[in-house]
């Protein structure tokens, strides 16, 4: 069983105790475990094997014991016998706003309602009106709210998100007065998939801003529409929430609708013990009542006595703790970023030339680049032998005497063969600048198979980076079975470098790993993996995942200077 099947086991235990009618200490501990478990880096069977399941937050004994049963029987007692006191079904009416545990029940009994299209369908034909104390208006809200979840169910990688919402963005701005207008939620934290996309703003006049936006040519569909807030579906199937409010309350609304829910639900819990109530207002101070707004984010986070905690930390935790103590670190930056190390050209299967893709990079301000096309094994990819390589060395040569203000590096994507041995032999990678390898072919291997060959071309000397670890490709490709922990050990040991693959559907490592990996002193590299200029631009999502991976620049390889990167690949 994976860690995310697990999770939702404990998530459908949380919410049948919930409709029990339970402690809320008792689903909290079942949601705590149901975080922990989303966001451990390695699997949960390995953890048992090692016996090291206690160790991770949010797991003690109960806990532990179920999580042993469902990985050695693939079936829990307790979970069945939960499931069994309620009818079929229950726990998706529960996943719909506006749906309570009562409502739930009683759709479920009086109704025989068991799935969201048994739902849908008896709204429309007038049967969830006729329920006693269930008006017309709610039945209309469950209905909206029903779509919305069908929308937000397809959840988009964020490299196509983000530019849906900034064409929105500029056409908003065009079209109305807002101002201040930035993104919330997960795209703002930078999840690597996205639901729907949250945008918040400030205007004088929120109507006429909330009137505009539901024009915009881009939209198919308005499923709500106030004074202040919008919630439109467009063209592309997705769904857009829009929020605007007076300048002098932005930063809270900003915080509350960025999330995450659950950093949400923690920044609460403290607000309370400080007799603070929090919300998309501000924070009301219990004593007195006085409610105290805030137009800047940073502000709201100071009155709770916390640093401020950008966006791609706010995941619900450690966050908070480390901002009580003052040790957020300064996370990297965009700028911080002196070169691309994983570029393809025309030589293999790129579409640009050398010195297009070296003048792009320069006019984004990189001191280097690496050239690291394919090589010959990777036949659909028009791989390079060893005859084309060694021209392409001296076609960099003759630019790096030609172009000014960028310096290129000699580089490969070595194919990393089925037995773990390298593509081209040790004397051609050793006269290289950069030498990536990769996995890309016989992807079913077994664990053991796929982490030895994996660590072969790691202990490599003349490897100085492994590129897009897992492989993995969003919404079509699972990640190869790899010993991470192994993995990153050596990893950290030799001093190979692994990628954080900037392109959006690989962002690979993911940030979990991303953070594992540094802890364990793992050096790490930006990619692009770019086959064309565009795709340079691709840096901003591999940087979402570095910094939610909590990356300083002192740990990313290509923060160094053009000198400094070439003396410690040259190590
Ligand atoms: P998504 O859209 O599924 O990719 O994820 P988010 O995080 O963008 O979630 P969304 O769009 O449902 O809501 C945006 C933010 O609003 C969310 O991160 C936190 C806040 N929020 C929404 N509903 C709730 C709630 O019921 N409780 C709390 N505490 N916060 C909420
Ligand atoms: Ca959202
Ligand atoms: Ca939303």
């Amino acid at each position: 069983m994976k860690n995310s099947e697990v999770a939702q086991v404990f998530q459908d235990i949380a919410d049948l105790l919930e409709l029990k009618g339970e402690t809320l200490f008792k689903v909290r501990a079942y949601q705590k475990a149901v975080r922990s478990i989303e966001h451990l880096p390695v699997e949960l069977a390995q953890l048992t094997k090692e016996g090291k399941l206690r160790e991770v937050p949010g797991i003690g004994d109960a806990i532990e014991k179920k999580i042993v049963e469902l990985l050695t029987t693939g079936r829990l007692k307790y979970y069945e016998d939960l499931r069994s006191e309620f009818p079929e079904g229950i726990i998706s009416l529960l996943q719909v706003p506006g749906i309570g545990p009562k409502t739930a029940m009683r759709l479920s009994t009086e109704l025989g309602i068991k799935s969201l299209e048994d739902l849908e369908a008896a709204i429309v034909d007038g049967r969830v009106v006729g329920l006693s104390r269930l008006g017309e208006k709610t039945a209309e809200n469950i209905l909206r709210h029903l779509r919305s979840v069908r929308t937000k169910e397809q959840r988009i990688p964020i490299g196509t998100a983000l530019p849906l919402a900034e064409d929105i963005m500029m056409s908003l701005q065009q079209h109305s007065q807002i101002r201040n207008l930035t993104p919330a939620g997960s795209l703002r934290r930078f999840n690597e998939t996205i639901g729907d996309i949250d945008l918040m703003g400030t205007a004088d006049d929120g109507e006429a801003v909330i009137a505009a936006f539901t024009r915009l040519p881009q939209v198919k569909e308005v499923l709500a529409k106030g004074g202040t807030k919008a919630s439109v579906v467009t063209h592309r199937d997705l769904q857009v929430d829009l929020r605007v409010v007076e300048h002098d309350a932005f930063g809270s609304l900003l915080q509350y609708f960025t999330g995450s829910k659950q950093h949400n639900i923690v920044l609460r819990e403290r607000g309370q013990r400080q007799g603070l109530k929090l919300s998309e207002y501000g924070i009301t101070d219990l004593q007195n009542g006085r409610l105290e707004k805030f137009a800047a984010e940073e502000d709201f986070y100071h009155r709770l006595g916390l640093q401020f905690i950008p966006p791609e930390l706010r995941e619900g935790q450690h966050e908070i703790e480390r901002a009580a103590e003052n040790s957020i670190p300064e996370l990297l930056g965009i700028s911080d970023i002196k070169g691309d190390l994983h570029i393809h050209t025309e030589w293999s299967d790129g579409r640009d030339s050398i010195e297009a893709m070296a003048t792009g990079a320069r006019n984004l301000g990189y001191q280097y680049i690496a050239v690291t096309d394919h090589s010959r094994g990777l036949g659909i990819a028009h791989g390079l032998n060893e005859e084309r390589l060694r021209e392409q060395m001296l076609e960099i040569g003759r630019l790096n005497e030609r172009l000014e203000g960028i310096h290129i590096l000699t580089g490969t994507e070595v194919d990393i063969r089925a037995d773990g041995s390298l593509d081209f032999a040790d004397e051609l990678l050793r006269e290289l600048d950069v030498v990536i390898a990769a996995v890309h072919s016989s992807m079913g291997q077994d664990q053991d198979r796929m982490t030895q060959r994996v660590l072969r071309a790691i202990e490599n000397p003349h490897v100085d980076m492994i590129a897009h670890p897992t492989c993995r490709l969003l919404g079509q490709r699972e990640p190869v079975a790899l010993d991470s922990e192994t993995v990153f050990r050596a990893a950290a040991q030799t001093g190979t470098a692994l990628e954080i693959n900037a392109m959006p559907d690989r962002l690979d490592l993911r940030d979990i790993h991303i953070f594992r990996a540094r802890e364990l002193g793992v050096k790490l590299a930006l990619g692009t993996d770019a086959h064309s200029t565009e795709h340079l631009l691709y840096m901003r999502f591999g940087m979402g995942m570095a910094r939610r991976g909590w990356c300083e620049a002192k740990h990313i390889l290509n923060t160094l200077s053009v000198e400094e990167v070439l003396a410690s690949l040259a190590q």
